[in-house]
């Protein structure tokens, strides 16, 4: 047997008595679900930071290449998928919200980490918050770097999210994204860039820190979630078809009519500034909404956007939404939620107001 298999053998027995340590320590049950992403990724070279394959290390090395977890959490892992998160669709998000719902009402299980890629976290992070109802800490985590790369982030991020799962301190504040020391809400936070460890902001800042295993709170979410949503996974067997056209200057309406074509029950724009519309675009969007399809205009501004009603748009005219604050990816998450219960378009509104 080689020496790294050797090596990977130790660590895993290694990680197995530090748990059974844990375990008989009476610390926090913690669930791992595995996912994929970079935080599971491998590359050729300690110098390949940005190049390696994602959704590589199964969940039982990720645990054993962080023994120190045992300090803080009895640790075991489930694998759910093994793949990139930019093929996450919603097959599998469904699957893994029901996991993450059904292990939250065990009394053997005291928080939950998900480990995910960083490109589609966001929305994961989001759709958790608003189905999964448990005040247990549910925290998600993924690395910008993989675990053979030099001053990867993956260790200390898992190491940081077990931590916080383990907490009393983190109930209750809903889905939770730790990631580069930071504890941000799975509601606000958004990846802004995908090349620094750093990645990943909310536009109305984070809710605390996480620092050598303790936490540190500044506020908390101000929106409905977890055990305050109206919406409940153990509830919601499929979800509706709801797409995204992005604007630009120079826009046709081409997009659009495809999505509708292709059964789309609601259309995310994701617009330019306040979620605005070019005039090549309005005709056909009225024209849709004519036909029963929601129009949800949102921003792709990239520090957040903050959409209003009626500022340059005539939203109670053409009956058509508004995402507030909420990004494209994640205005999408809520249509596709909030269709589950509802196609009346004020309903809709009343739901991305208060989600
Ligand atoms: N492809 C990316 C993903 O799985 C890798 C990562 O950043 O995690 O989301």
């Amino acid at each position: 047997m080689n020496l790294n298999r050797k090596l990977s053998r130790c660590l895993l027995v290694a990680a197995g008595l530090l748990a059974s340590v844990a375990a008989w320590a009476g610390l926090p049950n913690v669930v791992i679900l595995a996912t994929g992403g970079t935080i599971a990724g491998a590359g050729a070279e300690a110098t390949n930071s940005a190049t390696y394959q994602a959704a590589k290390v199964p969940v039982d090395k990720l645990i054993a290449g962080v023994p120190e977890l045992a300090k803080v959490a009895s640790v075991r892992g489930e694998q759910v998928f093994q793949i990139a998160s930019e093929s996450l669709a919603n097959e599998q998000l469904l699957a893994l919200a029901k996991r993450v719902a059904a292990l939250s009402k065990q009394g053997d299980v005291d928080g939950i980490v998900v480990t995910h890629g960083t490109d589609t976290l966001e929305e994961t992070a989001y759709f958790l918050n608003l189905v999964v109802h448990s005040d247990k800490p549910i925290v998600v985590v993924g690395s910008m770097r993989p675990g053979t790369a030099m001053s990867a982030d993956g260790m200390l991020n898992l190491f940081n999210a077990v931590s916080v799962a383990a907490s009393q301190d983190a109930r209750g504040k809903g889905v939770l994204v730790a990631m580069n020391d930071e504890l941000n809400s799975g509601r606000d936070v958004a990846k802004m860039i995908n090349i620094k460890t750093e990645a990943f902001k909310s536009p109305w800042g984070p809710l605390g820190m996480v620092v050598e295993g303790k936490n540190y709170w500044f506020r908390l979410p101000a929106k409905r979630h977890t055990v305050n949503s109206e919406f409940d996974i153990d509830k919601i067997a499929s979800l509706p078809l709801v797409e995204i056209a992005y604007g630009q200057g120079n826009a046709n309406d081409t997009a659009y009519r495809a999505f509708a074509d292709k059964g789309a029950k609601a259309i995310i724009h994701a617009g330019t500034g306040n979620g605005s519309v070019s005039n090549r675009v309005v005709p056909a969007l009225r024209e849709l909404r004519g036909k029963g399809v929601q129009i949800i205009r949102s921003s792709h501004v990239n520090a957040g956007g903050f959409v209003v009603r009626n500022a340059e748009q005539p939203d109670d005219k053409y009956d058509w939404i508004v995402a507030h604050d909420l990004n494209p990816q994640k205005a999408r998450i809520l249509a596709a939620v909030a269709l589950t219960k509802t196609s009346d378009s004020k309903e809709l509104q009343r739901i991305f107001w208060e989600y």
